[in-house]
């Protein structure tokens, strides 16, 4: 049997980390055996951040294989016909950006979400793996060609446009790109009206049904924060109750790992409070 709570309550209580801290990390019996085949090993950023076999991106025509180290994490809304689809991944390393933009171009995505920035405290957390303003790159399937770059007035986003070209068929999509440029890996958002903000754009600008293509570093703690909020908005717009944990645990059957730690966690299910006080001016319903 499940105790409900006010998310407020399970907040201040303790409660809502508790459940969080027992929760596996990552799912005992799926296994991620492609990712550490000695061909595919060097394609992962970091060595203890995997990919799921099962819902893994599987590439058809990258010059290097089949492999990225990239899920499908799918996202249903509950009560509605909704699914939000994302490709959760990590930052693209130098030897990877052919791969990084040929699942682009398999998936035809038209947004990209970017939580982190290309150095951090010294380190290299992505390689710059797009083109500046009024540049290209050239791939060996797709082109890519950015054509406008804007900041919002926080200094906190920056938004750029691209079109790309698909060089066998010669059509041409635009896509976007989404950046939040202050949120340090295994932190949190300067606030959650900042991030609840970015969250909205990121809505926006989501169309069509191609995956979002979501990435941090790692891709799985600030990934997985965006994926548990966006979620939560479109939850809350059709009237659903949010149940983080329920989220958290869906997101990491197909993701593991998805959001880092306690503290990330803990300011997701404030910033999912301070949304239903904006959007219904009322208290957050219930969580399990
Ligand atoms: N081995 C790395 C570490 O624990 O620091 C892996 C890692 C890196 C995990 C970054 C998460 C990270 O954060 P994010 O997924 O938000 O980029
Ligand atoms: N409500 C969720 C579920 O059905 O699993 C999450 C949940 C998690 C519910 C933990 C209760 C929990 O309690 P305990 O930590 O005691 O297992």
């Amino acid at each position: 049997e499940q105790s409900m709570l006010l998310l407020a309550d399970g907040l201040a209580s303790g409660a809502l980390i508790a459940r969080y801290e027992m929760l596996y990390r990552k799912h005992p019996e799926l296994t991620c055996d492609v990712s550490l085949e000695s061909k595919n090993i060097n394609k992962n950023r970091y060595r203890d951040i995997s990919p799921y076999d099962s819902t893994r991106v599987i590439l058809k025509n990258a010059p290097s294989g089949d492999y990225i180290n990239a899920n499908y994490v799918n996202m249903k809304i509950n009560g509605t016909d909704i699914i939000n689809k994302y490709i959760a991944t990590q930052g693209p390393l130098q030897s990877t950006c052919e791969d990084f933009w040929q699942m682009i171009l398999e998936e035809k995505c038209n947004l990209i979400v970017m939580l982190t920035t290309l150095i951090e405290r010294g380190r290299a957390k992505c390689h710059k793996y797009w083109p500046n303003v009024g540049e290209t790159l050239t791939m060996q399937n797709v082109i890519i060609q950015c054509v406008g770059e804007t900041t919002d007035e926080s200094g906190s986003f920056i938004f750029r446009d691209f079109s790309l070209t698909d060089v066998k068929n010669n059509t041409e999509w635009n896509l976007k790109h989404i950046q939040y440029v202050a949120w340090p890996d295994h932190g949190v958002p300067d606030s959650p009206a900042l991030f609840l903000s970015f969250t909205e754009k990121v809505r926006e600008a989501r169309k069509g049904d191609a995956p979002v293509v979501v990435h941090c570093s790692a891709g799985i703690g600030r990934t997985g924060v965006l994926v548990l909020m966006e979620t939560a908005l479109c939850l809350i717009e059709a009237g659903e109750p949010v149940y983080p944990l329920e989220i958290v645990k869906t997101m990491r059957e197909q993701r593991a790992m998805m959001i880092q730690n306690a503290s990330q966690y803990r300011f997701v299910c404030e910033s999912v409070h301070t949304a239903y006080l904006q959007t219904i001016g009322d208290e957050a319903k219930l969580f399990r």
